[in-house]
């Protein structure tokens, strides 16, 4: 029963997320300068912030769905799926987030609470493990299609 609201939850956040696209198909991923944009939390490829970026604007329970699209084109890492590759990151959200190796934020994993502005490498236990992250006002943690946040 938990999962079937899971799931629903889902559909209904695709269905905003679609309707958001078609009414501004112009939109695309936040740019190819190498820092992180205001209101979004970052990933980097590459350890110290370099390489190909993936930014975000809300939770995300899964993060394979997300490519690194931002930064430099052509940059390491450029295109890889994020779900398990991201080697550091900047919060830039406004808010505490917590990075989970586990999908939809399950604390049975290893993860870690990062203020907000907090910009650093993930270490051992989440270099290239990190699979779904919470943003701490964005109360629920499902999977949604940020490609072009
Ligand atoms: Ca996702
Ligand atoms: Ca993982």
């Amino acid at each position: 029963m938990r999962n079937q609201h899971k799931v629903i939850a889902g559909i209904g956040t695709l269905a905003a997320a679609a309707s958001i696209v078609a009414a501004a198909p112009a939109a695309s991923a936040s740019g190819t300068q190498n820092y992180c944009p205001t209101d979004r939390v970052c990933l980097w490829f590459n350890s110290g912030y370099s390489g190909a970026r993936a930014d975000f604007r809300v939770s995300d329970a899964n993060l394979s769905n997300e490519l690194f699209n931002d930064g430099p084109v052509g940059a390491s890492g450029w295109l890889v799926q994020v779900e398990d590759n991201a080697a550091s990151f900047h919060n830039r959200s406004g808010n505490t987030v917590i990075f989970f190796n586990f999908r939809n934020c399950d604390v049975d994993g290893a993860y870690r609470v990062v203020a907000d502005g907090a910009k650093d490498n993930f270490g051992d236990a989440l270099k290239n493990k990190v699979s779904s992250f919470i943003i701490s006002n964005e109360g629920v943690c499902t999977n949604v299609d940020q490609s072009n946040a």
